[in-house]
């Protein structure tokens, strides 16, 4: 086994059953494996319900530490319509050419850097950072602020040895405060002023609406992305031809990064409340009780994906759901694609191999399985061209 594989733990249960089983404190979860189980239990979003109290969804659950609903993504049809029609067009932003141009930039000064490193903790040290500069470009906002983020390390909700941390999400809550209340008494053009000017359906947002959206920006799009392009790391240290590949054929770029986001899938599942008793699988579920649409399994399912524990780097056919299904589907998708597709490029042209010097792997406990999702720590050295 490659050090830069990700097993798939969910293949027996996906064959032989559909669906898998975790207690998540206390709060049981039925977990939904196979692809097309997945996709229809994601559009059913009467039987199957988002917005039921904030923070049950997320696995594991983070109804003990937080109360503030996140928006859109704890807000089931038909409101989430409307929420999401104007959060749209900002998080399209990265299509245009300012952005990708500053993107770039961003990269190239960053991977410039590592180059000059005889060793690079790429959780930390690289990835940890690239994330929180890109976000700065979402959020349109100072490039300087990515420092303070970068001191909070990859996860806002989560801390070593603690999967449930409620001090540090309120290191999170107070800046979020801190920005709303400066953004109301000077405007600007960033995200925050465009949420407080903003009205949905003729109403203002309130300022418990508007901390919603942004704790959701800061907390989804940060361990995802930072999984994102750890893995690609360490597969493209093992797959150095990889490299050369996406030198010589940069037009399979946009497939190279479906085809890792698929195979790293780097949200394992989200959960659903269950609205009334109803079945999954032939499995009996009871209403009030969770399901889970897990991503990660479906990603893997062989009856949609040929070879699907292999990477082919320009995958054809390639309906994976890393990135969610039907009306919640990831908003930050053109960020996270925009990123992925600039990294591949950049290292691709300067970069002729990379070196794994040590790592520590990321598993996630999820009852009868254990998922490896990335890694707590991995140490290389980039070989420039
Ligand atoms: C939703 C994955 C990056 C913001 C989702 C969902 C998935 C996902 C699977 C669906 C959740 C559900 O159905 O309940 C990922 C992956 C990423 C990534 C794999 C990186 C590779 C980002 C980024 C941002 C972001 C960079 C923003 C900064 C969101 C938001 C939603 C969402 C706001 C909720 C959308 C809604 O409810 O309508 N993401 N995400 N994500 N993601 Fe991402
Ligand atoms: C929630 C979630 C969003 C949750 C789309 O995923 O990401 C998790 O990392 C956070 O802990 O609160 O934002």
């Amino acid at each position: 086994m490659k050090k830069s594989a990700l097993p798939d733990p969910f293949e027996e249960a996906r064959v032989n059953k559909g669906y898998g089983e975790m207690d998540d404190q206390n709060d049981p979860v039925t977990m939904i494996l196979g692809l097309k189980d997945v996709r229809k239990c994601a559009h059913n979003w009467k039987t199957f319900q988002s917005g039921a109290e904030p923070g049950r969804i997320v696995i594991p659950s983070e109804v003990n530490i937080r109360d503030t609903r996140q928006i859109p993504f704890e807000v089931d049809p038909p409101e989430h319509k409307d929420f999401r029609a104007l959060v749209d067009p900002w998080f399209k932003r990265p299509l245009e050419a300012d952005y990708s141009a500053t993107l770039t930039q961003q990269i190239n000064d960053i991977v410039d850097e590592m180059l000059t490193k005889d060793s690079i903790e790429v959780v930390e040290g690289f990835s940890l950072r690239l994330q929180s500069r890109a976000l700065t470009l979402l959020l349109n906002i100072p490039y300087e602020e990515s420092e303070t983020w970068i001191s909070w390390g990859t996860h806002v909700f989560r801390s070593e040895g603690e999967a449930l941390d409620g001090d540090k999400a309120n290191i999170l809550y107070d800046y979020i405060d801190e920005k709303i209340t400066k953004a109301i008494e000077n405007p600007g053009d960033d995200l925050y002023s465009m949420l407080l000017a903003a009205t949905v359906n003729g109403k203002k947002l309130t300022r418990e609406e508007v901390k919603g959206v942004m704790i959701l920006t800061f907390a989804g799009g940060r361990d995802t992305v930072i999984n994102a392009i750890t893995n690609s790391i360490a597969y493209l240290a093992e797959h150095p031809e990889s490299l050369n590949r996406l030198l010589n054929e940069p037009e399979i770029t946009g497939r190279a990064v479906e085809e890792l986001i698929r195979y790293f899938s780097p949200l394992t599942q989200m959960g659903r409340v269950v609205t009334e008793d109803t079945q999954v699988c032939e499995h009996a579920i009871k209403e009030d009780s969770r399901i889970s649409l897990c991503w990660a399994s479906a990603n893997r399912d062989a009856k949609v994906f040929e070879n699907p524990n292999d990477v082919v780097l320009d995958r054809k056919i390639n309906p994976h759901v890393a990135f969610g299904f039907s009306h919640h589907n990831c908003l930050g998708a053109t960020h996270a694609r925009q990123i992925m597709n600039i990294l591949l490029k950049t290292l691709a042209k300067k970069v002729k191999s990379i070196d794994i010097i040590d790592y520590k792997e990321n598993i996630e406990e999820l009852g009868e399985f254990n998922r490896k999702v990335g890694y707590n720590s991995l140490t290389v050295k980039f070989n420039g061209r």
